[in-house]
């Protein structure tokens, strides 16, 4: 497989295992486990796959996307899911600071509602301010939100951290967000 064929199937694996594994008759249990045997014999994606370009797309993912569990047996994603799975992480003590990369278009809301999990299950938090602002730059000119996640934690809220080091919680306060000046 070329990098774009990487590419196109790496997209392909995230639609089906974040959003829609009912396009190809997949079913995730409840932890977001698919078997890898059913995922290659329904695969119907852009390239074909089998196990070992399996490997290779979960073990060169940039953001290392997928992860397989002890046995090989089973793949899911490790963060992102639209669909209502539990990724059974433990509560875990944030930085004091992380960031969320966002756009302008949705600041006023932000102002209002704080940040909200939208489409997903929880909001996303980077670590560095890098890659928080290539989150954003997806849909726009970037605008950076500081955190202070240290804060939250103090005052009950939990903060989990997925197999590929992306912050996730529930809501993010309006009170707990600085925004740029
Ligand atoms: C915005 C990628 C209006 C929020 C990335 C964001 C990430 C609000 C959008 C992962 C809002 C949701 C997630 C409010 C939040 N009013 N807009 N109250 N609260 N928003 O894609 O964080 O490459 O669900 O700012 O790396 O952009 O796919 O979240 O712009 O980790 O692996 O609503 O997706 O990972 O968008 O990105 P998303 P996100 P992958």
């Amino acid at each position: 497989m070329n990098e774009k064929q990487i590419n196109s199937a790496s997209k392909y694996l995230s639609l089906l295992l974040r959003h829609q594994p009912e396009k190809i008759g997949l079913q995730l249990d409840e932890n977001g486990w698919a078997s890898v045997e059913e995922l290659l014999l329904k695969w119907d994606g852009p390239v074909s796959l089998d196990y070992t370009s399996l490997e290779h797309i979960v073990s060169t993912n940039n953001k290392k996307r997928f992860s397989f569990d002890e046995s090989g047996q089973k793949i899911r994603a490790s963060q992102g899911h639209s669909i209502g799975i539990d990724l059974q992480l433990e509560p875990q003590l944030p930085p004091d600071v992380l960031y969320h990369g966002t756009v302008e278009k949705y600041l006023a809301s932000i102002r209002l509602q704080g940040l909200l999990k939208m489409e997903r299950q929880h909001v996303h938090l980077s670590i560095d301010e890098c890659t928080a602002t290539a989150v954003a730059q997806r849909r726009g000119k970037p605008v950076l939100l500081r955190i202070r996640s240290g804060d939250m934690q103090a005052a009950g809220y939990s903060f989990f951290l997925s197999a590929n080091s992306v912050w996730l919680t529930e809501h993010i306060p309006v009170n707990y967000i600085q925004f740029p000046s």
